[in-house]
């Protein structure tokens, strides 16, 4: 690879977030992205700001045919992936699981699973011809159970599992792989989870100083420009304003 050709990632989940602030930042620092996402007119922008080193990939990633299609349409200069950020996902409720809804369950294991694995498994023979890397985005909602996290938690811990996984199974072929964790970090997310209440995101992140879309992209941008020969397997991150609390005990 020569300073003429530059790397490209594929970061899904771009329209909004941590994804869209990595796009910005590999692009600051001379990549090609392919941002994907729902969203046309957040894409349409952000290749208007981004310019041509930005390929918009407008799908639902939980519609094989239509990753499938996108994957098969990029431009020639775009095919050669050298890392993918499994970024797009969601979290639906915060509801205890007696009370929550089954059809946001199955969103998010369709969001943050099965279509994860999917663009995983399309993309592995890219990757392992590029030695190239893979960046998924768990949570620490992964490893810490805390009420209401029921079906987003088990889909974390997934995808940190799974990461693991990868790494074993692609040991000796130079593909680097990592499960990053945030903790509270200000994007959508919470808009989201509570179904478009910005009042209750608002009341989650009053003077709680977050973690912003910035600095977990920076840390992807780092974790993926480290030297070759180094591999970050999990990076648990959270704002300094957050910790741990104990287990919580019912008494009759
Ligand atoms: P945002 O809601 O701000 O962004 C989520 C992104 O995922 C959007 O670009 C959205 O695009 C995309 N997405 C969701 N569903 C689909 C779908 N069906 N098809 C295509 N794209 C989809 O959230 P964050 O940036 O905060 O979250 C990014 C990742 O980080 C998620 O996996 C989340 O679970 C994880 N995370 C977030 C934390 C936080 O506190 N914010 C902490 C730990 C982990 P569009 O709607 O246009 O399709
Ligand atoms: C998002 C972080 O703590 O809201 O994954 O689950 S948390």
């Amino acid at each position: 690879m020569t300073a003429s050709t530059p790397r490209t990632a594929l970061i899904t989940g771009a329209t909004a977030g941590f994804g869209r602030a990595a796009a910005r930042r590999f692009i600051a620092a001379g990549w090609q992205v392919i941002a994907t996402g729902r969203r046309a007119d957040r894409l349409d922008a952000l290749r208007a700001e981004l310019g041509d080193a930005l390929h918009p990939a407008c799908f639902d990633i939980r519609d094989e045919a239509a990753m499938r299609a996108a994957l098969d349409a990029l431009p020639e200069r775009f095919a050669g992936i050298d890392l993918l950020v499994n970024n797009a996902g969601l979290a639906l409720g915060t509801r205890p699981a007696q009370e929550a809804e089954l059809v946001d369950w199955h969103t998010m294991i369709d969001t943050n699973v099965r279509a994860l694995v999917t663009l995983t498994h399309a993309l592995l023979p890219t990757l392992i011809a590029r030695k190239g890397a893979i960046i998924n985005l768990s949570s620490v909602a992964g490893r810490y159970p805390y009420p209401g996290g029921n079906v987003y938690g088990g889909t974390k811990a997934f995808v940190t599992q799974f990461s693991l996984g990868l790494r074993s199974d692609l040991h000796g072929t130079g593909v680097r792989v990592t499960s990053i964790e945030p903790g509270m970090a200000e994007t959508e997310f919470t808009l989201v989870r509570t179904h478009g209440d910005q009042a209750a995101s608002d009341r989650l992140y009053a003077g709680a100083h977050p973690m912003t879309a910035e600095d977990i992209a920076e840390a992807i941008f780092w974790v993926a420009t480290l030297p070759p020969h180094v591999n970050v397997n999990r990076l648990e991150l959270m704002p300094t304003s957050q910790s741990f609390a104990g287990f919580q005990v019912h008494r009759t």
